[in-house]
């Protein structure tokens, strides 16, 4: 479902005041009276190279050079799956040597879920037995790609170098890699020749926005944030917008809470978020964080983001210490959006676009 705002007093008075911080150039008593101990009434915008002093500065370059988007999935491809695949093949043989019984269990157990679980198996059936001697390895690689293997169209981020300060918010429940996948993502798209503003819209706790800002220092992007613990998400969404686009930014990416326990709370602050950048710029993208150990509490999760914001596209995170990995198989038919990236480890390199074709032999093996 699309979320459809009709601002209400509450949105009202969140507009005006992040309009007064704008219109006075963060020197309202409001925000700056939010950021801890420093005295500045700047806003508190910070760069790669000053992170912590809240001065404006040139950012730095990353010190060493990201890893290649086209081969990460392969370079990481022996993180894929916990076993998946080679449990799958094991029980899959020519002829009627297949364990149908044991496939539906080993496929269940790995929360592909039902509906993708019948299919691949249909889809397999046919297949081996259109022909006694085909090659189960390559029946399975190929009912497997064309599960997961749907339409993903480019991000609609634009080009680098356009200055259109595209927003992206990035959604999920506490504890998912939402921000750790902002950092990879940030470095990823800066080697891409992106330039980006982050937003850090988690305001839960002082440390979220500090963890955003260590990523951004160390890839040389502004974060943008406030220090005050529960200050308005969607007014720092808002700032970060503004510093996007004075700084000609190409995309602004906001890093948000994922601690409301109820549709209503998270409906309320993400449809404020969404509605606050809508005022500079609509959103472009909106990608849901989820992680897969998490395996069918996360599909559940994904189902509730769904209704409540028009989640663009997926990122599945700890795919590396994942024994649940059919989550991806089941995810994109059951939210319609495709994969866009995988987190398959801690490490600053560690996220992988999301190619069909690679992810199916990395989880085969
Ligand atoms: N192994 C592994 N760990 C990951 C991956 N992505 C994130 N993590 C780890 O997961 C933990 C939580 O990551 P965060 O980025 O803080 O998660 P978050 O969603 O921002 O959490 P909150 O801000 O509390 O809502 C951290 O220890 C990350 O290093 C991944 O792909 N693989
Ligand atoms: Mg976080």
């Amino acid at each position: 479902m699309d979320v459809t705002w009709i601002p209400g007093d509450a949105d009202a008075l969140v507009l005006a005041i992040a309009a007064l911080v704008a219109i006075a150039g963060g020197g309202g008593g409001w925000y700056a009276a939010s950021r801890r101990g420093r005295g500045s009434s700047e806003p508190s915008v910070r760069e790669g190279a000053d992170a912590g002093t809240g001065r404006s500065a040139t950012a730095t370059t990353s010190p060493t050079a990201p890893a290649a988007p086209g081969a990460r999935l392969d370079r990481l491809s022996s993180r894929l799956g916990g076993g998946f695949g080679a449990r799958l093949l094991a029980l899959v043989g020519r002829g009627d040597g297949t364990d149908w019984d044991g496939l539906e269990e080993a496929l269940l157990a790995s929360d592909v879920g039902t509906a993708a679980t019948d299919e691949i198996l249909e889809a397999l059936k046919s297949r081996l037995r259109a022909s006694s001697d085909s090659d189960p390895r390559e029946a399975l690689r190929e009912v497997l790609l064309e599960i997961v293997d749907v339409p993903h169209p480019p991000m609609n981020l634009g080009e680098p170098g356009e200055g259109e300060a595209a927003p992206m918010v990035v959604v999920g429940v506490n504890g998912v890699g939402k921000t750790t996948t902002i950092g990879k993502l940030a470095r990823l798209l800066t080697a891409q020749g992106y330039s980006l503003t982050l937003g850090a819209a988690d305001t839960f706790r002082a440390a979220a926005a500090d963890q955003l800002e260590t990523w951004g220092s160390r890839i040389g992007v502004e974060t943008v944030r406030s220090d005050r613990d529960g200050a308005d998400p969607a007014s720092v969404a808002f700032q970060a917008m503004e510093r996007g686009v004075a700084a000609g930014s190409d995309v602004v990416i906001v890093d948000t809470a994922g601690r409301l326990q109820n549709k209503a709370g998270l409906m309320d602050e993400l449809g404020k978020i969404v509605r606050v950048i809508g005022k500079t710029a609509p959103v472009r993208e909106v990608l849901l964080v989820l992680d897969a150990t998490t395996g069918q509490n996360g599909l559940n999760q994904a189902r509730v983001f769904a209704e409540v914001a028009n989640v663009t596209g997926i990122v599945l995170t700890k795919m590396d210490g994942s024994a649940k990995g059919g989550i991806a198989l089941a995810v994109q038919r059951e939210l319609g959006v495709p994969i866009r990236f995988i987190g398959l480890g801690e490490g600053e390199d560690d996220l992988a676009p999301f190619e069909p074709g690679q992810f199916v032999d990395g989880l085969l093996g």
